[in-house]
């Protein structure tokens, strides 16, 4: 494909891994990261970083231009907890990043665009354990209703305007090169910190609140895979459902412990419960495997010590 990759919210949780994984795949300059504000991370040093808001049509259009960029990766969002404590602001970012994205895209100026969809677009008439592909949504959070709206949307615009826009519906990410803010799975990546700083974690989540979840080198793998697939193999234009594991607070401190017996986890679960208790446990990603060949590699066990040995490195290095 020829052109330029530009991702926006390039700084986030997923964009920072995705940023470091498109520049090591097709070099750094054919990469623009971009976010609303400059990052001191010096991930971001080896290649061109914009700032602009997703908002700003026609600054990101310039971007867009300026670099031939035919490739977008629009991750700007603000996640599940936080869009509760803010519903206008979420919604404005969530649903109208992702139209100017679509609208620029329909112009004809963009070959392909990538946008999350997340497990929030599922809801409590949902049948949790192994959630088909195509099933009951009507989701009850801010997050879940842009993502379904989202969803409908990137359906939209391929059907109508051929917009190759491609989405996966991402469980919990957990990774250790950047840390998530103000979603409800952050749990699983904080509880390493705290596990390994202090030897104790009160999560926001009940023992049994079993959630899927999925390693950040899984979910970039599932990012690159879906993109680079031929366009007749991706067959669904709302969003895959993707799955990794599913566990619980539990089982996961009880993982941690095999590396770290003196571990110990109290609960106070806060008004993310509910939005967790809305989601599925496991989800059914077969049209994922079978449409363009998704596959997970990382299981609870290989998760656990991977996340314990990076941030104890990190920690060192910080120290
Ligand atoms: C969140 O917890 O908000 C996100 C998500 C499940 O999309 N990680």
């Amino acid at each position: 494909m020829q052109g330029n990759i530009l991702i926006v919210g390039a700084t986030g949780q997923i964009g920072t891994e995705l940023t470091l994984a498109l520049r090591a795949k097709h070099g750094n300059n054919a990469v623009i990261a971009s976010d609303i504000k400059m990052s001191e991370d010096p991930i971001f040093k080896d290649g061109p970083f914009e700032v602009f808001s997703v908002l700003d049509r026609p600054r990101m259009e310039a971007v867009i231009d300026q670099y031939n960029v035919k490739v977008v990766y629009q991750l700007a969002a603000l996640l599940s907890a936080t869009s509760e404590k803010y519903p206008e602001k979420a919604w404005d970012l969530n649903m109208n990043g992702l139209f100017h994205i679509l609208e620029i895209a329909k112009t004809g100026k963009l070959d392909r665009v990538f946008w999350p969809s997340s497990i929030a677009a599922f809801g409590p008439n949902t049948p949790a354990d192994d959630t088909p592909q195509f099933t009951i949504m009507e989701p009850t959070s801010i997050y879940g209703i842009s993502k379904l709206a989202g969803e409908r949307w990137c359906e939209y615009y391929f059907n109508k305007f051929n917009v190759d826009v491609r989405s996966i519906r991402y469980p919990g990410l957990i990774g250790y090169r950047s840390e998530p803010g103000g979603g409800t799975t952050d749990y699983a990546v904080d509880i390493f910190y705290h596990a390994i700083e202090s030897g104790k974690y009160t999560c926001f989540l009940g023992p049994n609140t079993r959630l899927p979840m999925m390693m950040m080198e899984d979910a970039i793998n599932a990012t690159i895979g879906i993109m680079e697939a031929p366009k007749e193999s991706v067959k669904i234009r709302g969003s895959y459902n993707l799955s990794g594991i599913s566990f619980t607070p539990e089982e996961l401190a009880n993982e941690i412990r095999k590396h770290i017996p003196e571990f110990e986890i109290s609960y106070a679960p806060d008004f993310r419960q509910g939005l967790a208790d809305s989601w599925p446990n496991s989800i059914d990603d077969s049209r994922a495997r079978e449409d363009w060949g998704w596959q997970h590699r990382f299981d609870l066990a290989r998760l656990t010590s991977t996340m314990i040995e990076e941030i104890r490195k990190k920690l060192v290095v910080k120290s």
